[in-house]
């Protein structure tokens, strides 16, 4: 295995990062009521995200009616938000949702989260198109270089860490260490089973940073299996509804607590804010 696997099983316990996912692109309030989806509501959901361990909060947002958007004043009202409650390092999805343009998503980097997610590839997503053209993902690998924006590198499928390798190899991620989500369960990506997060975790270039993004069933068994490799952990709603089949989670806190809770029975601590930045050596500002 490659250094991208020590950690626990190396015998060198690391501190884990928990990413609280509040929303995302996909479900509604019909799906789950306790969704957040306006500004208030996420920087609540965050604040309490943050007291049980969150360092990172990935956040998707909604217009008045719910529907995904990029609106740079509802992005900036959330941000301040959050701002306002905690110190938790802010991480904007640049994948928004599924019917907007590219130029609108890329245009949230302008307002200098800390990270953004980056989506190297197109691909089914759902019953949806995920459109990313290389034109359009290496201008905005390039424009978060130049605004010091750290990407999250979004893996669904192997050839999507080809893809950054070899962005990687062109200079378009300047910045140490790579971070990257290998993102399990969406159908037109990897199946969530073990094989493939262990398939993926052997193929990570050493010294990366890497968490896993178990969607739908998985979520909890494949959060465990990540956190037991050494990777990093993500919690929220827009990867899990449910927290167990039949029973909805009536909030994101459950599920960031249950990340929480696996790290600790694993023997490793929770990272603050602090260790998170030094961690992903994110610029100072
Ligand atoms: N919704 C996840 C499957 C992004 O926001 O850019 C992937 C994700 C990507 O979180
Ligand atoms: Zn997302």
């Amino acid at each position: 295995m490659s250094a991208a696997c020590s950690g626990p099983a190396g015998g060198h316990p690391v501190s884990v990062v928990i990413t609280v996912a509040p929303t995302g692109p996909i479900a509604s309030k019909a799906d789950n009521p306790a969704l957040p989806t306006q500004p208030e509501q996420i920087a609540e959901a965050v604040h309490e995200a943050y007291l049980a361990g969150a360092s990172v909060a990935h956040i998707h947002l909604r217009d008045a009616r719910d529907r995904p958007t990029a609106d740079p004043g509802i992005a900036r009202r959330t941000m301040d938000l959050i701002a306002e409650r905690c110190p938790i390092l802010i991480q904007l999805s640049t994948g928004v949702g599924l019917g907007v343009p590219f130029a609108e998503r890329e245009a949230l980097v302008e307002l200098r989260p800390w990270m953004a997610t980056l989506n190297p590839c197109t691909m089914t997503f759902g019953a949806g198109e995920f459109r990313n053209p290389p034109a359009d993902v290496a201008r905005l690998a390039r424009r978060m270089a130049e605004l010091g924006v750290k990407p999250e590198l979004e893996i669904y499928d192997t050839g999507h860490l080809e893809e950054c390798l070899r962005m990687r190899d062109a200079g378009l991620l300047p910045g140490e260490p790579l971070q990257f989500s290998l993102v399990l369960g969406v159908k037109g990506g990897m199946a969530a089973t073990a094989d493939n997060l262990l398939t993926m975790v052997r193929r990570l270039p050493a010294g990366c940073v890497w968490q896993v993004i178990a969607v739908g069933r998985a979520n909890l068994e494949l959060t465990a299996v990540g956190l037991a490799l050494g990777g990093n952990a993500r919690a929220g709603l827009e990867d899990a509804l449910y927290l167990r089949k039949g029973e909805l989670s009536p909030g994101n806190l459950p599920l960031v607590r249950r990340a929480a809770g696996l790290a600790a029975a694993l023997d490793r601590s929770v990272a603050s804010v602090e260790e998170t930045a030094a961690l992903l050596r994110l610029p100072s500002r």
